[in-house]
């Protein structure tokens, strides 16, 4: 499956709402509308990520949207992903899509338009655009802003989604600079009710999308 119709992408973290499961939030997000998801967990072992990465396979199956897994291309092979997702690192993208072939995802993180066009023309499938402000899920890496997001809406050919930092309390300014995909970490699984989250950056997307 090679789907790339989604304007909410939700991404897992290490720490969830106090109680709360990997999977009951992102159950939730689910529910409340998130249609791609994706395996982020940098300090797991690969053991454990798989373990990890198949039951989201499962679960993004019930609701028939596309699981991407970050950082590791043969891991998501292996668990039936439909996707990576990789960083900045040197032949991230080519060994990417060496190893999965032209039907898998591959998506690039990018932090400025040079790094937008390179993952274009190296045959990325979309790119995250961030961190539009500065996240403690991503440390150490500076805010691009939203000239950034300006930028990709004017430049990028491919589809993008802004990431870092974005909640319910900024995501229409993200929309007002050209975004037409939001991704959200914290905001979404952080919270003590995901669906509903979700459901509002959805209507959010819509509205903004539709010009309403
Ligand atoms: N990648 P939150 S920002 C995983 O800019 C990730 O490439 C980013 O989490 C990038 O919504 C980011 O909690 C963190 O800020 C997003």
């Amino acid at each position: 499956m090679k789907k790339l119709d989604f304007s909410l992408y939700v991404i897992t973290a290490e720490n969830y709402h106090p109680g709360k499961t990997m999977e009951e939030v992102m159950r939730e997000a689910l529910y409340g509308g998130a249609d791609i998801v994706q395996l982020r967990h940098k300090t797991a072992k690969e053991s454990e990520l798989l373990e990890k990465a198949r039951l989201l396979r499962g679960l993004t199956r019930e609701f028939g949207v596309p699981f991407i897994v970050n950082d590791y291309p043969q891991l998501a092979i292996e668990a039936d992903a439909d996707g990576v997702h990789v960083g900045q690192e040197d032949h991230g993208l080519r060994e990417a899509r060496e190893l999965l072939g032209p039907d898998r995802i591959v998506g690039v993180s990018t932090h400025s338009l040079d790094q937008a066009m390179a993952a274009e023309d190296g045959g990325a499938d979309y790119i995250g655009v961030g961190p539009v402000y500065p996240t403690g899920t991503k440390p150490g890496r500076p805010a691009v802003t939203l000239n950034y997001v300006r930028q990709a809406a004017r430049h990028v050919r491919i589809p993008w989604v802004a990431i870092g930092g974005i909640h319910l309390g900024n995501a229409q300014e993200v929309l007002d600079a050209g975004a037409t995909r939001l991704c959200a970490v914290s905001a979404i699984v952080g919270s003590e009710d995901p669906a509903a989250v979700c459901r509002s950056l959805k209507a959010m997307i819509s509205s903004s999308v539709s010009g309403a």
